[in-house]
């Protein structure tokens, strides 16, 4: 560091970041001109959207910096979030409204001649998640940033976030997110890069004092660079980091020998195929497929993490015994589990700590949280390909293994069937190890995400590990949503006029603030006002409906969306299978009884695993359907069918203020917790759901009277799927006629929809369709009922949005704060 008498030189030069209209007007002038070598003839939306950015940019690393300072010299524990996903969507707007200078940056922008809005607009989407588990991730981070949080993210940097859908005649076809060609947001750190080893082989040796030590060489070795990511809390300077890891051709490895003797495409080859690590993000939601790639990112990425850590923690010169008091990882699913073992090889083969030591630090550090028991998504990686991928790592989970079930055969020797269950190796061929198993050993918590989902996993998955840990080593924390970006970013006119009510944004960091709102539900003004912004919210979707599809869908209507990944357990064929019924209902219909019904549109959007067929054909048929219908003139404005191309954070920040209803309908017992739930109620849309996951929280949050419950229970599936196994079934009658008006063809080729439909028809109805489609049906008529109050529906949703302040991902990250990690608050200075 600068010696004594330097300091004052740097004290006066140190840069301070603007707070006014004009400071913020010559810094983006001065990014714009010089940065990006631009000049008032040459700057169009996207170069002002450039410069705001690199102004914002340069005030967040400041903080940055500052805030780095303070928690390493604050010396207490930290936090270390590993997620393979980070879907943070946009960063301009956030950056603007945490910091809290939006207006002063729209003032200056206006000086400059651009509106706000389409600066913000230019700026393309952080897509580094598939969705739910990688928008959690996201809004975690600006809960731990805003509650001040020594907090770090840790993830990879994909060259390629989830692809960009587009709909091509009524079918998905996916296009490439290469989003680096220009992100102000990333700080690259080539002076941090880490060593990964891949293969190799494993050998002992003895050492000096004639202790056995093992050694692990050979193989390939692929650099791992820093790219860091500033990530601001909400009124207040805290500004935590976000580590993305690149791979990179190793200097060390990189062919010189090929290079030298001509074969310069084979060395390049080489550096190419480092580079793949961390190319693409997976797209699957909710499904594991194995892919060796798959787990080299996995490794590449926890290698990195722990050495990082590992290195900052020797800084403080601590003896091993205090790591856990200094550090806690959270591992977001099962993705990150390899860090454990990592951990207990770092500890025991390079630290020459023993064996139960080191065991007992990594159970103090880690922890897990679950995010689904559905089986295809439990992740298990086959044996051969690990012992060629990771020898020695394969070697610690075999030893893991073996000292578990010593503990197990000991403690429950009447239960010799109790072993096979429990063992981290699945004896299959070929054999498998069962990471979420791994991850529970060598964790000290283990969490599902919502109360009914962490009652689930105690009783399925984990049931034999509650005997053995006993239940406290399992527990629940509800997830939540950051209402920042879902309220005040996504919903700016709702929250100015709750602000009003409320005598100022203190909700926005204490959303059970919001419970006051009750206290206006007789105030006319108010209301109208609240009505006038869902409307304006509407019709500012219904232009982007029209922009992007063509048609044109009236703003009065009664807007009734469901947007999330498609999964046949989230049950979008549900949805649309009941909106063909709603079609043929309304074709059957005399005019008289037309008028009576509230206008509909039904708006669809989410993108399907490119591999996962039968997604596809759901999303086909939404569009076959939408096709008939939109253009059925006998129909008109009272129903029309929306498929929203390329969902995403961004698009979500347009869609979810604008909903009456949303539709969250899955199986019961299937989806773990939802977010996308949260989010359209507070911001003042009711929703339709099953008794799953948070929905059953939000109910008893917002009261039954105010959410649309319908379908079975969780504990009746079991009982329902072994009826349609064994023939004891019958088809839902008006299920059947919207089948019967499929196969005659009348939203085009049957054939193409023969698959979803015999999935319900004739194998099994794994998801329940048929059971719960009469009472998914009665319970729209009662929306449609329901709807014709308006003065009634308005208050259901200010009582809702009253009611919500519960699932403020905030309160979420005090939960693991204290119950899971063990971590303080470290508050800046005033
Ligand atoms: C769960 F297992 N989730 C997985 C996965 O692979 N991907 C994923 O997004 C989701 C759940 O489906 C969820 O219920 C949950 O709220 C979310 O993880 C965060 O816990 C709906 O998005």
């Amino acid at each position: 560091s600068i010696p004594e008498g330097q300091r004052e030189a740097w004290k006066k030069h140190s840069v301070q970041g603007f707070t006014t209209k004009d400071q913020f007007e010559d810094e983006t002038v001065r990014h714009i001109e010089t940065t990006l070598a631009r000049s008032l003839f040459n700057c169009d939306e996207l170069a002002a959207y450039s410069g705001a950015a690199l102004a914002f940019r340069d005030r967040l690393i400041i903080e940055w910096n500052k805030t780095q300072q303070r928690q390493t010299f604050a010396d207490q524990k930290r936090v270390y979030y590993l997620s393979l996903e980070f879907l943070m969507g946009r960063a301009l707007d956030n950056a603007m409204l945490n910091v809290g200078l939006k207006d002063v940056a729209r003032a200056g922008l206006k000086d400059l001649g651009f509106r706000i809005e389409d600066v913000i607009s230019q700026e393309h989407d952080a897509a580094l998640g598939n969705g739910g588990l990688g928008r959690l991730a996201a809004c975690f981070l600006d809960s731990m940033a805003t509650l001040n949080y020594p907090a770090w993210g840790y993830g990879l940097r994909y060259r390629y976030g989830i692809f960009k859908q587009e709909i091509v005649d009524g079918y998905q076809v996916e296009v490439p997110d290469y989003w680096l060609d220009f992100n102000p947001w990333e700080f690259p750190r080539h002076d941090i890069t880490v060593d990964i080893q891949f293969y190799g082989y494993v050998r002992k040796e003895k050492d000096e004092d004639g202790k056995t030590v093992t050694i692990w060489e050979g193989g390939e070795i692929v650099d791992a660079v820093a790219y860091d990511v500033p990530i601001p809390g909400y009124g207040t300077a805290t500004t935590n980091n976000l580590r993305l890891w690149s791979s990179k051709a190793s200097k060390g490895e990189f062919d010189f020998q090929k290079f030298n003797s001509g074969e310069y495409e084979g060395s390049v080859g080489d550096q190419q195929r480092a580079e793949t690590i961390s190319a693409v993000l997976y797209p699957n939601d909710n499904l594991e497929r194995g892919k060796e790639l798959r787990l080299k990112q996995q490794y590449f990425w926890c290698a990195a993490s722990l050495f990082d850590i590992v290195r900052r923690f020797k800084k403080t010169k601590k003896p091993w015994s205090k790591f856990s008091d200094m550090v806690a990882i959270q591992l977001n699913d099962t993705h990150p589990t390899l860090a454990i073992v990592e951990m207990q090889r770092i500890l025991v083969d390079i630290e020459g700590l023993d064996w139960a030591e080191a065991w007992s630090i990594v159970q103090g550090t880690f922890s897990y949280a679950n995010h689904t028991v559905m089986p295809e998504a439990l992740e298990k990686w086959s044996v051969p390909l690990m012992q060629n991928l990771l020898p020695r790592h394969l070697q610690i989970i075999y030893e893991v293994n073996s000292q578990f079930l010593q503990y197990v055969e000991k403690t429950f020797p009447k239960d010799r069937d109790m072993l096979r269950r429990v063992s981290i190796i699945e004896e299959s061929q070929p054999k498998m190890v069962r990471m979420a198993y791994l991850a529970t050993i060598g964790s000290h918590k283990v969490n599902g995400v919502a109360e009914l989902h962490s009652d689930l996993i105690k009783t399925t998955i984990f049931k034999d590990f509650v005997t053995i840990y006993g239940p406290d080593k399992f527990t629940n924390v509800t997830n939540g949503i950051t209402p920042r970006r879902w309220l005040h970013q996504a919903n700016p006119k709702l929250s100015e006029l709750i602000a009003s009510k409320l005598g100022g944004y203190d909700f926005l960091t204490d959303l059970t603030k919001l419970n006051k709102l009750e206290h206006f539900l007789d105030d006319a003004d108010f209301k109208k006002e609240w009505q006038e912004i869902k409307y304006a919210n509407k019709v500012r979707l219904a232009q982007h409906i029209k922009d992007t599809t063509g048609v044109s869908v009236n703003p009065k209507a009664l807007f009734d969306i469901q947007v999330k990944r498609i999964h046949e357990y989230k049950r979008q064929q549900l949805n649309i299978l009941g909106v063909i019924h709603r079609y043929l209902t309304i074709k059957a219909m005399s005019p008289e009884e037309r008028k009576k019904l509230a206008p509909r549109v039904s708006i669809f959007g989410g993108k399907a695993a490119p591999g996962y067929w039968m997604a596809k054909t759901v999303i086909h048929l939404v569009c076959s359907v939408g096709e008939v219908v939109n253009n059925d003139k006998d129909i008109g404005d009272l129903l029309k069918v929306i498929y929203i191309e390329d969902y995403n954070v961004s698009k979500a920040e347009i869609i979810t203020p604008a909903s009456d209803i949303s539709e969250h309908i899955s199986t019961a017992g299937t989806e773990a917790s939802g977010t996308s739930n949260m989010k359209f109620v507070l911001n003042g849309g009711l929703i339709i759901g099953t008794c799953d996951g948070a929905n059953i929280e939000i109910t008893r949050e917002i009261g039954e009277s105010n959410i649309f419950l319908f379908g079975n229970l969780a504990e009746d599936v079991e009982d329902l799927r072994h009826a349609h196994t064994y023939g004891d079934f019958q088809l839902d009658p008006d299920l059947n006629k919207v089948f019967e008006a499929i196969k005659s063809g009348r939203f085009g080729d049957a054939g193409r929809f023969s698959a979803l439909c015999n999935s319900i028809i004739e194998h099994g109805d794994y998801y329940l369709v048929s059971d719960d489609f009469n009472s998914y049906v009665k319970t729209h008529e009662l929306v449609d009922e329901a709807y014709k109050d308006q003065e009634a529906w308005l208050e259901k949703c200010i009582t809702s949005v009253a009611r919500m302040g519960f699932f403020s991902s905030d309160r979420c990250i005090q939960e693991y704060a204290e119950m899971i990690w063990n971590v303080e608050p470290l508050p800046p200075k005033e």
